[in-house]
This record gives structure tokens, sequence and C-alpha cells, in this order.
């Protein structure tokens, strides 16, 4: 048994050693066969005897334990943000504050890459993995240890029995996000975005095996326990930590002085296409420790680092065509057609142009050569026209005057185009998408797809048709994909709409100007729907948050005769006019607060605890201002978070903020 026990140890230090050079090092000692030779023994040992299993034996990173939930870890140390900035002047800013708060002419900074992955902790107790934990708010994250492990660069035992902890990025390498997309597109499942958002969904994975699937690597960036070990520099607790084990990233560059930075920003600027992973930018980091203390902290970032973003990537392509799309208000919107192309993460093949004006302002042509980039990383944007590689073959642009669907003239009030025809196809469809959507009625089973079938077949014209598709069945049941099971669940939520609060029916309407949150507001202060057929338009006006525009629309609707019979059809549908919500509380801790959320609350998801915020008569707001009153910031907050540091304005956490609605 004890030689049993001795080889096991055996086995796993060979294997631990192997990985290391192997994954760390990239130079493999030992053939592949040799490698799986030595794990198949383990595997034998272990199965016959699971006593000699360890949870971090090199069998364990394969992937295969499944939790039921993340438990949350408690950081030993606030996990900082960084400060960003944007250009080359605000990074001579950063170093001159820090000559001017050091009083010294030249500081050694590091400068490194700025990984676009997710960051991580890993905490080392008696020389074992402790745990691996995200970030989350900085203060509170989640023991994804599991998922950790199968990174098998990632040291699980380490020649130390100090406790430290380092901290660094898990990222997906390109190739990896390709190959993931690839496979992703086949079975018609969602892209992931960029590498950022592939790394975090693969790290929230409750299966290990989805994670270890996945290609994820690993860069450590700092060392938490430095001075404890008596390291006196940034650049020597990196050289550290890789004498542990620990991947660090080789791109790194001590500068003197802020002149080498900038170089060795404009370097990578240029190298990052060719970087095997996705960077968003460049981290500065003061490299000598005795410094810090001195430069001190903001209340989440430190004052001796920051992030230099680059500006997002642009990206060349044709344009083939321009086509047409028509909103549930009529609005036609111009889209271009590209030739796809990849830009930063996923391939585009679309993007807005917004209206005719823009077209023109850009100087568009069809066969144009363009430039595109991603606005705030996500919406696809016409940047340019390149005017001098146009070949003479390219066709001007000229905004259509009819309706692509209808045929009807359009109608121009300011930069828009409209369809004025109440009986587009296009815009009915639009609006029927629209009211069975989840911020409207939330009718299950009916997304954009079921409804345009259903229209093109004359089952669905106008919204109260959705409360007589019973009628329908038989000819629903003879169309492919529909079973009794799938019919009886549409009818059920067909059927659970009709008790939906008013504030989901207003909204639904689509009346203009009336969104899913000015609906709610308007649902409390008139709560029967009939009330509103007689409001007058002084009344509408003298309202809170209702300007003129949004009061013309609100009477042209309720004074339209089609609408009123329309409405008459849903209440002899069965369908409530009464607002069920809540009332408002003004009592509370948050009346008459303007509130911003940000970051991912756990508790609450966003729109929930916005209704909960409105409820106790707190206004809530997207942008954070001088008038933010409080900001409430879940896990991984970003700028909003930031700026609200920068003016001061009350923020709170999550679990401050459930003591506060639990106090009422
Ligand atoms: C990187 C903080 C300090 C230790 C605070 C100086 C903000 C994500 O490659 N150094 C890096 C990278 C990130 C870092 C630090 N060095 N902090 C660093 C970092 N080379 N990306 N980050 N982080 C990590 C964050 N994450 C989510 C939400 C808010 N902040």
């Amino acid at each position: 048994m004890d030689d049993l026990k001795k080889r096991v140890e055996e086995i796993t230090s060979l294997l631990e050693k192997y990985n290391y050079e192997y994954y760390v090092k990239d130079n493999p000692t030992v053939s592949d066969a040799e490698y799986d030779n030595l794990m198949d023994e383990l595997i034998h040992i272990e199965t016959n005897h699971p006593e000699l299993k360890s949870p971090f034996s090199p069998t364990q990173r394969v992937g295969g334990k499944v939790l039921e939930s993340f438990e949350k870890v408690k950081h030993k140390r606030m996990m900082l943000s960084l400060a960003d900035v944007f250009n080359e002047d605000e990074v001579r800013d950063f170093d001159r504050k820090v000559r001017e708060a050091l009083g010294v002419d030249e500081v050694d900074y590091m400068a490194e890459m700025k990984i676009d992955g997710l960051a991580m902790s890993l905490d080392y107790v008696n020389g074992q993995l402790n745990y691996a934990a995200t970030r989350g708010d900085g203060n509170i994250g989640e023991n994804v240890t599991n998922n950790v492990i199968t990174i098998k660069s990632i040291p699980t035992r380490i020649k130390t029995n100090q406790p430290f902890e380092v901290r660094g990025e898990i990222f997906m390498p390109k190739k990896s996000l390709e190959k993931l997309n690839i496979e992703r597109q086949e079975k018609k499942e969602a892209l992931f975005a960029n590498a950022r958002n592939a790394a975090a969904g693969s790290i929230r994975q409750l299966d290990s095996k989805i994670a270890a699937s996945r290609g994820l690597e690993g860069y450590w960036y700092y060392f938490v326990n430095a001075t404890d070990f008596g390291i006196t520099k940034h650049s020597e607790s990196l050289k550290f930590i890789e004498e542990l084990g620990f991947k660090t990233n080789p791109e790194r560059r001590i500068c003197h002085g802020i002149d080498e930075v900038i170089n060795y920003i404009n370097e990578y600027a240029k190298k990052r296409p060719n970087l095997s992973y996705d960077i968003d930018g460049i981290v500065i980091k003061v490299d000598d420790f005795k410094y810090y203390e001195r430069l001190g902290y903001t209340a989440k970032t430190p004052k001796w680092a920051i992030a230099y973003k680059f500006p997002p990537e642009e990206v060349i392509t044709k344009l083939r065509d321009i086509i047409y799309t028509v909103g549930r208000t009529g609005k036609i919107t111009p889209n271009a057609v590209l030739d796809p192309v990849r830009v930063a993460g996923s391939t585009v093949g679309r993007a807005t142009l917004h209206n005719e004006d823009f077209v023109n302002e850009k100087g568009l042509k069809i066969g144009d050569t363009i430039v595109i980039r991603k606005a705030g990383d996500i919406i696809p944007e016409v940047v340019r026209v390149l005017k001098e590689r146009r070949t003479g073959e390219e066709k001007d642009y000229q905004m259509i005057d009819k309706c692509p669907i209808c045929g009807q003239p359009l109608e121009k009030i300011d930069a828009m185009h409209f369809c004025t025809n109440p009986k587009c196809d296009a815009r009915n469809i639009e609006g029927l998408i629209h009211f069975a959507s989840r911020d409207a009625m939330e009718i299950d089973g009916m997304g954009p797809a079921v409804v345009e079938e259903f229209f093109n077949l004359g089952f669905l014209r106008s919204i109260p048709d959705i409360y007589n598709l019973k009628n329908h069945e038989q000819e629903i049941l003879d169309l492919e994909g529909w079973s009794h099971k799938s019919f009886d669940n549409l009818m059920k939520a067909i059927e659970k709409s009709k008790s939906n609060s008013l504030e989901k029916l207003l909204t639904g309407l689509g009346i203009n100007e009336i969104g899913s949150k000015m609906a709610r507001t308007l649902a409390k202060r008139y709560s029967d729907i009939e009330a509103w057929k007689n409001l007058e338009m002084m009344e509408l006006l003298s309202l809170n948050d209702v300007g003129p525009v949004m009061a013309e629309s609100i009477y042209q609707y309720f004074h339209n005769e089609e609408n009123i019979r329309m409405l008459d059809a849903l209440k002899n549908a069965g369908v409530n006019f009464k607002y069920l919500g809540p009332q408002i509380n003004m009592n509370s801790p948050f009346a008459n607060k303007t509130i911003v959320l940000t970051g991912t609350l756990t508790k609450y998801g966003r729109k929930e605890a916005t209704v909960l915020l409105e409820n106790l008569g707190a206004k809530v707001t997207s942008a954070v201002s001088k008038s933010t009153d409080i900001v409430i910031a879940g896990a991984e907050a970003g700028s909003k978070l930031d700026k609200a540091q920068k003016l001061g304005i009350k923020v709170m956490n999550e679990d401050e903020f459930i003591a506060l609605i639990n106090q009422k």
C-alpha cells in the first residue's frame, strides 16, 4: 500500500513536471505516449484505490465534476480596478502626476499587454492551490477552482508552504475562439462577440468538461504577497512567480521614463494582430514598490498604474448594397450590406446606416471601399469611405421614396423617413412581434419567426387576432414544427398574457415615445386604461416626465377610432386593463433619488432591481451624471462606477442595496 502511495506521488510529480515543461515552458521533454502511459497508470491506481485520489490529481484536470452553483469567496485583499486612459497625452499626464507626487525626474515603469480576458485570483496554502476565484465586485468573487484546474499551465502544487496569492488574466486565444465560434455556428448557437465574453462564459460553466474543452490559457501579472517574500519591485515579483511555475507574459518590458512607454505602446499597436490572443490595451505600472504607498489609491484604483486602451479596431471592407428595414413605427432604416469581415472578435456582414443624412454625410456609394469598426466594441458602424480606392464603377446612392414592403410613398420627418401606411405588412408584423415580446405582453413561443409565419398565412393580422388563434388550431398543427404540445403551450402563454398588469399592455400597444419604463410610470398614475381615453392634452402636459411630443403621441393614440376599436376587442377577449403592481412607497430611503445600476447584480436582475427601486419611489436612469444620487454597483462594474467615483457620487454594493430594500 505504501508503495502504491509512493508510486502515486512519483507519477504526480512527473506529470506535473511534464505539464510545466509543455504548457508553461512550451518545451516538452517526453513523448505524448510516455505522458499518456503515466496518466493511464495513475487512472488505473485511482480507480482501484479511490482513497489515493487527490482533488488536484493530474487526472482531475480533464474536467468532469459538475457543480450545482459556485460558492462565494471573499478576497483576502480587495481586487482593484485600473483607471483607463485613451491617448498619449493622458499617458503623459499620468507620468507627470506620478513624478510630481514623488518629486523625481524619471520613473521606471513596467509596460504589459492588457489581455482581453477575465481577471482571476489564485490562492495557495501549504503549497497547494486553495482556490481560484473570479474578481466579482472586487470584494467577493466566485470559487471557480473546478474549471480553472483544467488549464494545465496553472500549478496546483507549489514548492513553498508560505501562503500567497497571485492574480492574472484567464483568456481564450484567438485560434480557440475562432474554432469555438465555428462549432457554435454549426450548432446554431449564439456566437461569442469577443474573447472576454468567451473566457467568462467558459469559466462560468458548472460542468468542468466544458471549460476543459475551451482551450483557455492564463497569464499571471500580480504577486499579492510580494513584500512578504522580500521582493521590492514588480518586475522582480514577476520573475519570482515565474520561478514558482506560473506562466507570465514575455511581452512585458521595463521602460525607463514615459518616452519608452510611448514607444512600447506604438510598437504593440502594430504587433497586436500578430499576437495569438486579443489585447485591448497596455497596462503601465510603476515598477518600484517603495513608491506605491506614497502614490496611494482612489476608492478602487491604484494611482501607481493605468490602462491605456487602444482605439477601436478598424477594418476595410466593401459596401455591396444598401437595403432597408421597416420598423414598428414605420421608420425606414438603411442598412449596409458588407463583404463579411472579422472585426473586434466577430464576423460582420451588416451595419446600420441610420438614415439618409448619415449616408450622404459619409458620401457612400454602392461598391465603395469603406472602413468599419464596432462602436462600444459591439455594434458595427461605418467610419468613412476610402474615396482614393474608387474605380468609377461605384453607383450613386439614392434614398428610396416608397416603402420597400407596401409601396406607399414615404413621409420625411426631420432626418427620418416613415412609411405612414397603417396597413403596411412590415409595420404590422413588427408591431405584433413587439406586442408579444418580453418587455411587453411576454407571450412565450410567439417570437419573430412565428409571428411572421402566422401573419403571412393570415392567422394574425392585428393584435386582437392573437386571442382568436385557437380558431386556427388545425391549420397550425398542420404546419411544420408544430405539435399538440407546442400548440397547447402557446395557448397557455396567450391565456396567461390576459392577466398581465396594465404597464405590459401599454408597452405592447407600441404608442410612439412610450417604452416599457414610461408605460410603468403612466400605469401607476392612471391605473385603468379607460381613464386614458378621456385624458386631455393639458392634463398630459402637466405630468412629470411627459414632454409635449409624448403628450401629443398619447393623446393621438387614444383619440384614434381604430385604436379604440382594437382596445375594445382586447377587452372583450378578456385582456386585463388595470394596473396590478405594487403602489409606490415614498417613505423608503430611495424615494426621490436618481439611481444608476451598473455591473452584474446577482440576487435581482437589472430589470427586477429597476422595478423594485421604482416601487420605492426612485428614478432609475442609465447614465451617471452630476444629478445622480446613488450608483449601485454589482460585480464587474466598469466605467460608470469609475465616473461615479470621479464625481464623488455615493456608491453602494449589492449587499448594501439588498440590506436597504429589506429594511423597506
Ligand atoms: C490584463 C484590474 C493591477 C494589479 C490592479 C495593477 C481591473 C481586470 O492583462 N494589473 C494586466 C491586466 C489587468 C493588471 C492590475 N495587469 N489590474 C490588470 C488589472 N496585465 N488585463 N486588472 N480588472 C484586471 C477589472 N476586471 C473586471 C472589472 C473591473 N476591473
